[in-house]
């Protein structure tokens, strides 16, 4: 049966992924709140009779961290009463000071038993799946505890099942675990507790060795080095040394204005065939034999397998005429499949779909998320196993990239400047562009932003007050501008430098269709934006201000919160005598009040 979570106290229920402190010297600190989720692996077990096995008692890997002061400021949670806070669980934990400023604070949900991840299914999948939607708002991001040996396969899964994501999850465990003296799961759980809680990387991601990399790229390499994972087609997402770079020109760029949800029901008939030379037509029949639905062929070089072999070739035919999907994948460690060899186009002949760059963990993954999907017909399961869905193939024969030497504009600007080199060029692209498309973002021009997409932008990228693009948007009520940067790279948890969202902003312009759209998009106010939200409920209420409310039900917030009287905005808007805000209130029904209030 599917492993349980073990915890005394239930995980917490109000919105809370970050907030700000007071600290006690007078400044103010920003928390970031990180969901850990340790399935087993490595990184936590012991031995037993000599061999390494998860441990059997609870709870005792975050009892361990607490002992590790790099894992654990003590002082600090005395001082801000992290224990007493009431959306606080236990196996909550505190790291110290980021270099950005930021607190993460994380809280350890563990399941029960921890695996060896060579003992996990499909079923494990969904129980992250599950935990991580059950807890989607209130963390700012997500890492996930789990062994090597099967990482590579879960994280690919991972990244097909979480539809429409939006924040960080990361997977990562270690080689040696984190109570030998000489071990990799401290490097790799810190590195990967700080990206999760500082940045918005909106993948499913893997960190190792101080890289980050996208997880449907990667495969495990190495049984015994530290450096045991790498990602032949994909450069790394980030990399942690002296300081944490993402190259966000790799990162996955969020395309939806649709909330995120998770797909669990995976299809179990899917298989991986590697061919070899004089593999019989018998076993490839044998191998294709109901209920097999879809297989991995792993073929030779670009794509290859024998054409002078008809029996081969007409057990393959037979099984794809059937309505098994075959996908093909290249033996090498690195490189696509293309149609360069007569070897190769036997085999698209014969129905095989290329699967150009992708691992077969990840060809595989793709193939039991789709095959899952009943709701589809053949030709549109086809057609999405053709498709890049998530980053996880480069889907082109040629292989055409945009790059900066296609740009006009910073081709103009560099030749005004005499500047020629990559680096420089790129200096310049950078500083630039997030001012440039925030200004388009304000007069609402789509033309110049899907310009500077074009360029290879980012439209996520922050102006010197941390603003994005999406930002300046949501303020000037520009719904078509919003929904063109939700589709193209933008990101509804940015916050600038004064902790704001857009949708926070969306609140305090009163632009009502864009508030839906980014809470349909699956934002939410955070704990440090809703600080006096009960005080300034009932200001509203005092006011008679119907519209100002009306506004922050659509954001998600409850009209139940007190003000610093402990008084509810109805309770205010009754003592004040504002017939119409009590009418107002007493008519909208909280619950259905996102539907009902739709512009
Ligand atoms: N057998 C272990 C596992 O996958 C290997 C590891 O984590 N390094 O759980």
């Amino acid at each position: 049966s599917a492993p349980t979570p073990s915890r005394r106290r239930p995980l917490p229920r109000c919105p809370s992924q970050s907030g700000s402190l007071e600290s006690l010297s007078g400044v103010l600190v920003e928390e970031a709140r990180v969901l850990v989720i340790n399935t087993g692996g490595t990184i936590g077990m012991v031995y037993r009779d000599n061999v390494l096995a998860p441990q059997a008692t609870n709870n005792s890997f975050a009892e361990a961290l607490k002992k590790i002061s790099i894992f654990h400021d003590e002082v600090y949670a005395q001082q801000t009463k992290l224990y007493d806070r009431q959306d606080i669980s236990e196996n909550t934990l505190v790291l110290p000071l980021s270099k950005k400023n930021i607190r993460i604070v994380y809280t350890i949900l563990e399941y029960s038993p921890l695996l060896d991840s060579s003992n996990m299914t499909t079923d494990d999948w969904a129980k992250i799946v599950k935990d991580i939607q059950k807890f989607y708002e209130l963390y700012h991001g997500f890492v996930i505890l789990h062994g090597t040996d099967t990482m590579a396969y879960t994280a690919s899964a991972l990244s097909f099942m979480c539809e429409h994501l939006g924040k960080t999850i990361i997977l990562t465990g270690s080689q040696v675990p984190i109570y030998e003296i000489q071990n990799d799961g401290r490097d790799n759980l810190l590195g990967a507790l700080l990206i999760a809680g500082q940045f918005v990387i909106p993948e499913v991601c893997l960190y190792f060795h101080y890289k980050l990399y996208r997880g449907n790229r990667v495969t495990k390499v190495d049984a015994e080095s530290f450096n045991a994972f790498t990602s032949p087609n994909l450069p790394p997402l980030a990399k942690a040394e002296v300081d944490i770079t993402i190259n966000w020109e790799a990162v996955w760029r969020a395309n939806t204005t649709k909330k995120f949800l998770v797909h669990v029901n995976l299809n179990r008939n899917v298989g991986l065939l590697r061919i070899f030379p004089g593999i019989t037509a018998a076993t490839v029949k044998a191998f294709l034999q109901p209920p097999m639905e879809g297989i991995v062929l792993e073929t030779y070089g670009t794509g290859n397998a024998p054409d002078n072999r008809l029996d081969l070739l007409e057990e393959l035919k037979n099984a794809t005429e059937r309505g098994v999907f075959i996908i093909n994948c290249t033996q090498c460690l690195k490189g696509s499949i293309s149609e360069s060899y007569a070897t190769g186009k036997a085999l698209s002949q014969a129905g095989v779909i290329p699967g150009f760059d992708m691992t077969p963990e990840a060809a595989l993954a793709k193939l039991s998320y789709i095959l899952g999907k009943s709701e589809l017909d053949s030709q549109e399961k086809k057609k999405m196993l053709s498709e890049n869905l998530r980053g996880e193939m480069k889907a082109t024969y040629t292989g055409s990239k945009i790059s900066l030497g296609d740009s006009k504009f910073i081709q103009a600007v560099a030749q005004c400047l005499n500047i020629s080199c990559k680096e420089d060029l790129e200096v310049i692209r950078d500083t630039l562009t997030p001012v440039l498309a925030c200004a388009a973002a304000k007069t609402g021009d789509s033309i110049a932003l899907e310009a500077i997409r074009e360029m290879g932008c980012n439209l996520c990228s922050e102006d010197y007050d941390g603003r994005t693009p999406l930002h300046i948007a949501a303020c000037e009520d520009n719904l078509t501008v919003v929904e063109y940067l939700l589709n193209n790279g933008a990101t509804v948890y940015a916050k600038d430098r004064y902790g704001s969202t857009p949708l926070l902003n969306a609140v305090k312009f009163r632009n009502f269709k864009v508030i839906h759209l980014l809470r349909q998009t699956g934002a939410h106010l955070s704990k440090e934006e809703l600080g006096d939200i009960g005080t300034k409920l009932s200001g509203l209420a005092a006011s008679g201000d119907v519209e100002g409310l009306k506004a922050w039900i659509l954001a998600g917030v409850s009209m139940e919160e007190l003000s610093y009287d402990r008084k509810t905005p109805l309770q205010v808007a009754e003592a004040t005598g504002n017939i119409a805000v009590v009418e107002f209130l007493k008519q909208t029904d909280q619950k259905k009040g996102f539907e009902e209030l739709k512009p």
